[in-house]
This record gives C-alpha cells, structure tokens and sequence, in this order.
C-alpha cells in the first residue's frame, strides 16, 4: 500500500490503466463536502446532543416517531440545499467512457441527482417514504420542507417510516447482490469516502481487498482497511475525483 498525497501519481494511473469497468464503494464521506455531516462527524444545533447511531434504530422510531421524522427531515433540508458536490459529478462523469456501479451506503440520493444511473442504495433512500402496515412506498421530491411532521401511508393511512436500513435491520438482498456480483465483473474498485465500520457492507470492501483486483481508497484519514488497499489517495472526495475522471478520460 502506498499513501498519496499527490492526488495521482504513476503508481494510481498504471493500475487503472486499461480499466473501463468500476466498482464505487462509498460512504458518508462523499456527501460531507455537499454539508451533510458524516455518522462519526458532530452533528449541530438540536442534533448534537444525539449520536446517529442512536437515532438510525427501530426501537428510537418506535418511541419517538416524531423526534426521528424531525432528525430525517432536518438532514433531508441539507442534503436538499447542499445538492451533489464535485465528487458526485466526477463519478456521473466517468459514465460517458466508462462503466461505473456505484454501491452506496448513503440514504442522500446525491449519486442518483447527480445522474449515475446503475447504483445499489444498501441502506434505503431517504426520499422514499415505506408503510410497514401495508407496504406501499411513496417518493417526496428533493426539496427543503418546513414541514418535519410525520408522514402517513397514502393507501391506509398509517404512519409510515423513512424507507432506510437501520441498525439491526437487514439489508435489502437484491442491492447487496447487484454489488456483490459487480465485484466479480469489475476491473477496479473505488473505496470512497467511508471508514469501513459498518456490516455487512463493510464486508464488500474486505471482498474488494481480497480479490485480484486493483483497489484504490479516498479518504483524508486511514480506516481498518488502509494497510490492505493498493493505495490510499489521502485527500478530500471532491479533489480527488474530478483529478481521476480527468485522467482516465484523457
Ligand atoms: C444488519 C442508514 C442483520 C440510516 C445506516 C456483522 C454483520 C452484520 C451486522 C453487524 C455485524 N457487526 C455488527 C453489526 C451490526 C451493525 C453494525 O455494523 N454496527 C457497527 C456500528 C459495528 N450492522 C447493522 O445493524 C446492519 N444490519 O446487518 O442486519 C443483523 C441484525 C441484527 C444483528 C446482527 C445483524 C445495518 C447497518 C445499516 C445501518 N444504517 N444508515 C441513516 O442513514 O439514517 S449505517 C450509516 O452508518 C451509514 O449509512 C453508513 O453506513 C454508516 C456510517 O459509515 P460511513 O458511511 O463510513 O460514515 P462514517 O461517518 O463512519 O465515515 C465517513 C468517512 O468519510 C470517514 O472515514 C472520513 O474520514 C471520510 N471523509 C470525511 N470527509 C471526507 C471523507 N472522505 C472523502 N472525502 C471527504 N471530504
Ligand atoms: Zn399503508
């Protein structure tokens, strides 16, 4: 493993020479720079008395259902105004001379705004409201709302929940799949922006440094997977994916 602070140096571009088909792994990391704060990142005003992890539960929805459509609708009026960043439309770039799948752990929809089209949502969409009473799902447009009420199902009326993957929820099996079988199609995969902590999809960047293939992490700190990457690009993922898109598209 070689750790870069050149965003791109021989070693990055020989190992994607050639490769026409990537695997993006990304986390919270590629949003933080569109002003969403990441899970390990404090969170401001009324949230920072709140730990993420203790408010992505269904035992915290289940007791305080208003408190977390307010956490939800609080995030979903930054994801709203802060839009896809760079880094986001380096990735949809990349489209136009190469095959990208994304695999996301991200609820913001950022991947999809900024025009990827072939993604894995494996922890739900925050835009997407789902009824556990009957099912139906509906999708609310990306737009700030002052309203940070309660949403109920349009077909039976009960109170629906954001469509998200909480702690101790399993994953939607299709989305772990698509990526799963991408990591055996692909030339080389992308690690961006997220600290590898969270299962199972941690357990696809442990699959990716396993394999054959070349694996390159964005990140400005380390994670448990950095040792084990073929290089570690210490930066920022606005910086260093629009260098990358740029380089492989010349
Ligand atoms: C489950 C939606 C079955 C909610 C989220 C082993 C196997 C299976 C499960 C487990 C297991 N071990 C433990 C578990 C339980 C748990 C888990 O993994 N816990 C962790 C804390 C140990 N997993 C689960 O509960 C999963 N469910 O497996 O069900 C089951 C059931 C019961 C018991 C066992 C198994 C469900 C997990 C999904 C939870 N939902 N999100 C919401 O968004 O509101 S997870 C949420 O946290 C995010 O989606 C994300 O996945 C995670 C945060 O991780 P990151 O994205 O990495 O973000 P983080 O802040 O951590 O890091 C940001 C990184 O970006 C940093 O490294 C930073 O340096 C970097 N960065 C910052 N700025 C930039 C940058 N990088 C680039 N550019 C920048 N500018
Ligand atoms: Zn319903």
């Amino acid at each position: 493993m070689t750790t870069e602070n050149a965003i791109l140096t021989q070693t990055t571009l020989q190992l994607l020479q050639g490769c026409r088909r990537l695997l993006v792994l990304s986390g919270a990391g590629i949003s933080a720079e569109s002003g969403i704060p990441t899970f390990r990142e404090a969170q401001t005003g009324l949230w920072a008395q709140y730990s993420p992890a203790d408010l992505a539960t269904p035992e915290a929805f289940d007791q305080h259902p208003e408190r977390i459509w307010a956490w939800y609708q609080w995030r979903r009026n930054l994801i709203a105004r802060g839009g896809p960043n760079a880094g986001h439309h380096a990735l949809a770039d990349l489209t136009r001379t190469h095959q990208v799948f994304i695999a996301t752990q991200n609820v913001d929809g950022l991947h999809t705004a900024a025009g990827n089209r072939h993604i894995a949502e494996l922890h739900g969409n925050i835009w997407r409201n789902l009824c556990s009473h009957c099912g139906a799902t509906n999708t609310e447009a990306m737009a700030e709302s002052s309203d940070d009420s309660p949403r109920y199902c349009q077909n039976c009326g009960h109170m629906a929940r954001p469509d998200i993957i909480w702690f101790g929820e399993t994953l939607p099996m299709a989305a772990l799949q698509a990526a799963e079988n991408e990591l055996d199609r692909c030339d080389a995969i992308l690690i961006v922006g997220t600290s590898n902590r969270v299962y199972p999809a941690a357990s696809l960047a442990e699959a990716a440094v396993a394999s054959s293939r070349p694996v390159l992490e964005i990140n400005p700190r380390t994670t448990p997977l950095t040792t084990a990457v073929d290089v570690h690009i210490a930066t920022s993922a606005s910086q260093a994916l629009p260098a990358l898109a740029t380089t492989l598209q010349a």
